[in-house]
């Protein structure tokens, strides 16, 4: 028998411009989901949980994958009511395992999570895509945010492109540009105006990387024994982008940051999610070979590709485009898959926004028909190589 990837969607709950039957019209089997009614930080009571099991499950499909429990900003720099809030993580792994579901995402990026300065770059195809510009986030740290010391971070050469990219922006692109960076996109759980963005990043000065590495790491040895008990699984996704952006540090962002998590936390319920789309904007990040490496310990894979260039700008490209070898990826997940006996989620993780998307109100990088035209696209490519390989 051939292990395939579990086909997997996000779906943002009841509220999601994309509905549960249209996902199953998609041709995926399982479902990737959060309960983000409830405060960050609180317990998932197994009622709320059990609650939108049954409705997933009555439009025919599985609720296997959490993305995500959030991890409060109180753990991430072990202030406040960081012990509490470790306590209720854990009743929260309890009882999601009571109801079946045994892969929970989360992410240890401090205050933003995955980040972007334009949702609706236009390609020439005429869809949109999401994108990070460097000199429009240089400008927003220098110009609009005007975080102390920011300057130290840039090269001469940036900084002018900056200067130059902020004198050619109207009142209504900063506005945007401001929204962008700081409202929260599609899964971070939270949203800020200006102000309170920097108090937030004030909570960080005296964090650097080694201290933050240290307090996911006090996390992990408290949720992952829970974890190891339920035979359930903690992926950690990477920093998206994958290295320290406004002076906060990163600490998940290549291959030697997950090795290290590895030796410090052991337990086997310390996983990954593979999103080959964050990992891939660097260029010294091989996805295929951190599938063959870390393939034990991934739980969960987000296939997407980026196109970035010299000046460290990238934009989400088409799923089988870009710089990630999406053909020598599916390929190392299906040989991890067959060494493993096992099925691993899969989602597109974002897609274009196309097609009549372009006149409705979608999520940022969350379309149906991006998605859709994705996953399509990547199980004709699972499907080729699989029948290539296995089916002899
Ligand atoms: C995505 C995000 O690669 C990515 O950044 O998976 O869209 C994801 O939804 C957020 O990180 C959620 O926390
Ligand atoms: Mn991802």
């Amino acid at each position: 028998m051939v292990h395939l990837m579990k086909q997997s969607w996000r779906w943002y709950g009841p509220n999601d411009p994309v509905t549960l039957p249209q996902i199953r019209q998609a041709g995926v089997t399982d479902i990737v989901h959060a309960l983000h009614h409830i405060p960050n930080g609180e317990v998932w009571t197994i009622d709320e949980i059990e609650k939108r099991r049954r409705i997933i499950a009555d439009a025919g499909l599985t609720w296997s994958v959490v993305e995500s429990v959030p991890v409060h900003e109180h753990i991430k720099t072990q202030t406040g009511d960081w012990r509490k809030y470790v306590e209720n993580y854990k009743q929260s792994v309890r009882n999601l395992a009571a109801c079946g579901i045994r892969c929970i995402t989360y992410n240890f990026m401090p205050v933003l999570d995955w980040t972007r300065t334009d949702l609706a770059y236009e390609l020439p195809d005429g869809s949109r895509a999401l994108r990070f510009e460097k000199a429009a986030f240089i400008a927003f740290d220098l110009f609009i945010l005007k975080r102390e010391g920011a300057e130290r971070d840039y090269t001469p050469e940036e900084i002018a492109r900056a200067e130059r990219r902020f004198a050619e922006m109207s009142d209504e692109d900063k506005h945007t540009l401001v929204r962008n960076m700081i409202a929260g996109l599609p899964g971070s759980e939270e949203s800020f105006t200006l102000d309170q963005f920097r108090a937030e990043l004030e909570r960080y000065k005296d964090i650097d990387a080694e201290r933050l590495r240290s307090n996911l790491v006090d996390f992990l040895r408290e949720i992952c024994p829970v974890a190891d008990e339920c035979g359930s699984e903690m992926v950690i996704h990477p920093d998206d982008p994958p290295y320290s952006i406004l002076g906060l540090p990163r600490i998940l962002s290549t291959a030697d940051d997950f090795r290290r998590l590895v030796k410090l936390v052991p337990n086997v319920s310390n996983g990954l999610c593979l999103c080959t789309g964050s990992f891939g904007v660097r260029g010294d990040n091989d996805c295929p070979a951190m599938m063959r490496e870390f393939g034990d310990r991934i739980g969960f894979v987000h296939l997407r590709s980026t196109k970035r260039n010299e000046l460290g700008d990238f934009y989400e490209a088409d799923h089988l485009a870009g710089d990630v070898p999406m053909y020598e990826m599916m390929k190392a997940l299906l040989e991890v898959e067959q060494r493993r006996g096992i099925s691993i989620p899969v989602r597109p993780d974002h897609g274009h926004q196309m097609c009549d998307d372009l006149t409705k109100k979608t999520n940022p990088g969350y379309s149906l028909y991006g998605r859709l035209r994705g996953i399509a696209e990547l199980r004709g490519l699972e499907q080729g190589i699989a029948r290539t390989l296995y089916d002899k």
